[in-house]
C-alpha cells in the first residue's frame, strides 16, 4: 500500500528501530514509548486488522511474539510483565491501519506509564 506508513517503514522508506526481522514480520519501536522498549510487531504484508486474518496468517503472525517478547524482556532485569496488545478497528483506539501486535514492557512501577 502506497501510503501506509508501516509498508514505508517495512520497506526502508522510512526510518525505525528494528528490533527483530524475518520474512513474515518486522518489528520495531513504537514512536510513542508508552514504556521504554515499547515494540509493534508488524505482518510484512499488508492487511488492515485482523478480521483478514485466516488461520495460516494468525499463526505466522502470533508465532514470533513469544520469542520478541523473551527477547526484549532479557534486554531489561527491570522488565517484570508486559502487555500484548492488537487494537482492530477506530472504535477499537486503532490508528494505523496496517495491522500490528503492541509489546509493553511493564516494569518494577507503573510510574512510567503513559
Ligand atoms: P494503534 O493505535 O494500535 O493503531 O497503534 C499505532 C501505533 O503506531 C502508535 O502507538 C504509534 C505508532 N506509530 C505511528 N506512526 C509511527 C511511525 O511512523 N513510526 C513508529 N515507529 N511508530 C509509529
Amino acid at each position: 500500500m502506497s501510503d501506509c506508513i508501516f509498508c514505508k517503514i517495512i520497506n526502508g522508506e522510512l526510518p525505525s528501530t528494528t528490533v527483530y526481522e524475518d520474512n513474515e514480520v518486522k518489528a520495531f519501536l513504537d514512536i510513542s514509548q508508552g514504556t521504554p522498549g515499547h515494540t509493534l510487531v508488524v505482518p510484512k504484508k499488508h492487511v488492515a486488522d485482523i478480521f483478514e486474518y485466516d488461520a495460516q496468517f494468525a499463526a505466522a503472525v502470533f508465532s514470533r511474539i513469544p520469542k520478541i517478547a523473551r527477547a526484549i524482556k532479557k534486554s531489561d532485569p527491570a522488565i517484570k510483565g508486559m502487555n500484548i496488545v492488537n487494537n482492530n478497528g477506530a472504535i477499537a483506539y486503532q490508528s494505523v491501519f496496517h495491522s500490528h501486535i503492541h509489546i509493553v514492557p511493564r516494569y518494577t512501577t507503573n510510574d512510567d506509564f503513559k
